[in-house]
């Protein structure tokens, strides 16, 4: 998997593309400039076989994006009402674990008003064009209007000044319960580009680029939140939160994902997830 390059660098490689230079040209060049970038490198391989990939690899991507300002390794950020704690980074993917989210109280308000409008999940299934239940996501959820009562409202406005992000831009809070044995199977949350019904769900708020997942209630055992391609498991403790952002729709990002089965107790958590736009 190829790291994402540099805005610069991508849009010299796409200038000198556009202007009929070959790859194998490019690579020379950029050999005798002194590059050995390994991302470049893996980039330009790919562009030469001919991988759909590169074009990702090599597509804008988006500068401006959601996240905490991280200036001066800060340990703790001032949101007004709370100090939250800076507990780990990523660069990439772009991961954030924050501590002290939510208070207890809040944790056990959302999951007491979410409970009774829990449902499991439901897709339909193309081969028969029945519902059946999602093999993937064996959780029980729900979603909460944005501001739909005192304390999401209460959390949305924390979370916009954490992320530097405007809370019209979020999607409404999803809650989801895990009881023993079920788990979400590793996904990315943005929209596939190459689903059809990709663009009809684009024209609400655009893509997504960012999501948050606290934890309101800590199983016993089990139910982390799981990054394969870099192996990183983030243990879900009460209060807490691990953000992740993806500055494309692209395995790129590195921002591939998942809940680990619970196995002993029960985990719920909250989810926001961050459109480009406003989300009406
Ligand atoms: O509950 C989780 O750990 C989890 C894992 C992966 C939640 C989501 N994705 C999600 O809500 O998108
Ligand atoms: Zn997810």
């Amino acid at each position: 998997m190829s790291q994402p390059i540099s805005p610069e660098l991508r849009e010299w490689l796409v200038a000198q593309l556009a202007a009929g230079h070959s790859v194998p040209a490019l690579r020379a060049s950029m050999r005798a400039a002194g590059w050995h970038d390994s991302a470049t490198d893996v980039a330009l391989a790919q562009l030469e076989a001919g991988f759909p990939a590169a074009e990702a690899a090599l597509a804008p991507a988006r500068t401006e994006m959601p996240g905490p300002d991280l200036d001066g390794a800060p340990l703790y950020i001032d949101v007004g009402d709370r100090r939250i704690q800076v507990l780990q980074t990523m660069r990439h993917p772009r991961v954030i674990v924050f501590g002290n989210l939510l208070s207890v109280e809040e944790c056990e308000g959302l999951i007491a008003a979410a409970r009774v409008r829990l449902a499991r999940s439901l897709t339909v299934e193309t081969r028969t064009g029945g519902e059946v239940l999602n093999v993937d996501r064996t959780s029980d959820g729900m979603f909460f209007e944005r501001g739909e009562n005192e304390i999401v409202a209460r959390l949305e406005q924390r979370l916009a000044t954490l992320l530097r992000w405007p809370l019209e831009y979020g999607e409404g809070l999803q809650i989801l319960r895990y009881a023993p044995g079920a788990q979400y199977r590793p996904h990315y949350d943005y929209f596939d580009p190459n689903e059809p019904g990709t663009p009809t769900i684009l024209k609400r708020g655009g893509q997504r680029v960012a999501t948050l997942v606290m934890y309101l209630q800590e199983p016993e055992q089990g139910g982390a939140t799981t990054f394969p391609d870099v192996g990183l498991e983030v243990a879900p403790v009460r209060g807490t939160g691990v953000f992740f952002s993806y500055d494309r729709p692209d395995p790129v990002t590195r921002t591939l994902h998942g809940g680990a089965p619970v196995l002993a107790g029960e985990k719920w958590v909250a989810t926001k997830w961050l459109r480009e736009r406003e989300f009406k």
